[in-house]
Order: C-alpha cells, then sequence, then structure tokens
C-alpha cells in the first residue's frame, strides 16, 4: 500500500471510531504526585499551581484563562537527552532541537503489572524482557518500549505514588543491563508509570540512575507517570509523545496518546 493510501485509510478509520485514541497522560493540577530527590540534592521541583487570571469577571469579561507554575518534570513527562550530564553534548538534545520523526512511534508495552503488585522493587532484567519478546516478538530500532506496572491505579496521592519509607521510594524500574539491552536493539526510548524513568531505589544503582544515564547517553529519550497503558496492546500500538517545543528545554509535561486499532 503507497504511503498516501495508508494515512487516507488511517484518516478514515480515525474517523469511524476503527482505530481509537487512548489517552496516556495523567491530569496537571496541585495534586500531581512530583519527584523527592534524596536529601543531598538540596532542590525539588515544585508542586503544580493554575492561577485564575480571570474567568468572566471584572478582570476578564468575556474569557476564562490561567497561569502556571510547571515543572519540566512533571507529571506525565518526556525526558530529552539533555536532561541528563551523559547527553549534556547532543545539539538535537532538547525539547526544540530533537528530531520530532522518532517520537511517533510503535510502542511495545511489556505487562509487569504483576510482578510490581507483587514486590514495589522489581527490578526489569533482560531476560524478562527476552522471554516478553519470545512471546510477543522481537523489538524493532526505533521502536519506543514502555513498561506496564499499573502504577497509574495509584492516583494522584502524592505518598501513595511515591511509596517512600525511611529507606527512601519504592518503585519498579530496569536494571542497568535492561537498558543496555534495549539500546542494543536501538530503541528510540523507554517509558514507565511511574514517577521517572527509573526505579525508585536506582540511586543505589551501579551506575546511579541507568535509564536516565544510557538513554540519554544513547541520545535517546524518557517517558514517565505514563497512564493506562492496561488499554494498550503488547504490540500494534502507535505512541504519539511530543513534547512541548521549550526553548533549550530538558523535559516537558505531555499529552501522550496511543492510536490503537479496534
Ligand atoms: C532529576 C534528578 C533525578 C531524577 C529525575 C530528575 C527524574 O526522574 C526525572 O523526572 O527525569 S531520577
Ligand atoms: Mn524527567
Amino acid at each position: 500500500m503507497s504511503a498516501e493510501d495508508v494515512v487516507k485509510d488511517l484518516g478514515s478509520k480515525l474517523l469511524a471510531g476503527e482505530v481509537k485514541v487512548i489517552d496516556l497522560s495523567g491530569s496537571l493540577g496541585p495534586e500531581t504526585p512530583v519527584l523527592q530527590l534524596p536529601p543531598d540534592f538540596a532542590k525539588n521541583t515544585p508542586r503544580v499551581e493554575i492561577h485564575k487570571i480571570s474567568e468572566y469577571d471584572e478582570d476578564g469579561p468575556f474569557f476564562a484563562w490561567n497561569w502556571m507554575v510547571l515543572g519540566e518534570h512533571t507529571g506525565t513527562h518526556f525526558d530529552a537527552p539533555h536532561h541528563w550530564i551523559t547527553g549534556k553534548d547532543y545539539e538535537e538534545g532538547f525539547t526544540d532541537t530533537l528530531d520530532l520523526q522518532r517520537v511517533v512511534a510503535p510502542v511495545n508495552v511489556l505487562d509487569f503489572s504483576k510482578e510490581s503488585a507483587e514486590d514495589a522493587d522489581f527490578l526489569l532484567t533482560p531476560d524478562h524482557v527476552k522471554s516478553w519478546e519470545a512471546e510477543h516478538g522481537e523489538i524493532r530500532e526505533g521502536e519506543w518500549v514502555v513498561m506496564r506496572t499499573d502504577w497509574d491505579k495509584r492516583g494522584n496521592d502524592q505518598a501513595t505514588f511515591l511509596n517512600a519509607d525511611e529507606s527512601g521510594p519504592h518503585s519498579p524500574g530496569p536494571t542497568p543491563d535492561c537498558i543496555e539491552y534495549l539500546l542494543s536493539k536501538k530503541i528510540v526510548g523507554w517509558g514507565t508509570q511511574c514517577i521517572g524513568t527509573d526505579a525508585g531505589k536506582a540511586g543505589d544503582l551501579d551506575p546511579p540512575y541507568p535509564a536516565h544515564n544510557f538513554l540519554h547517553r544513547d541520545n535517546c529519550f524518557g517517558l514517565a507517570s505514563l497512564a493506562n497503558l492496561d488499554q494498550l496492546p503488547a504490540k500494534g500500538a502507535i505512541l504519539i509523545a511530543a513534547p512541548l517545543k521549550i526553548r533549550r528545554g530538558t523535559g516537558s509535561p505531555i499529552r501522550a496518546m496511543a492510536l490503537v486499532p479496534v
């Protein structure tokens, strides 16, 4: 089929509801959980603030609008290569310079929700990924890989979402070897449903925060706090995850979405 016919067909199927758009973002507001770094780092990203400018009142009789306080790495969001020191030298590593062609791509959804429910510190290994591939098919160059943990079902409560105790936050993520394996397949990026692309205890891994370290070293992207991955097939959907075009931005909240055949 020609590219022209494919796009024309996709348009018809979207209009007919035979291809559905699945919302993969959580809502952004003062309750949205945000990362809490360990105490050795003094500064944290702020909670979201939404301030009214007017709502059909004396400050604006015909219109409603707001202004916001919003960190780049807040809620469902995108990590650009410049976010990490290992990716600092990529000129195309910023939200305004990255190659937009790369962020629309097939997505592999690795369901490890059961394992994550049983162990909040569950770490995904290369063997887990290889057995997933044996069942569902190989992960290919340019594709997204996302890990389903159903963490979005914890809702917007910061304590429940971060799941921290005296020993720090507990949430699933990849091992260093797992990210290296996925990068050997030349994926475009890695996404999770937790607060960041790394596990809660990833500060103790070698290197610390391996998903951030390795993904951005290789000019690849990260996605965090993805919602509704339980509505996606293991393969066969297209993920669209485009950051705002923030000037020399290191990341951005996104309205992540997937195109799924019904
Ligand atoms: C800054 C420092 C460490 C981490 C993060 C940000 C994130 O998870 C993020 O949102 O990129 S681990
Ligand atoms: Mn981030």
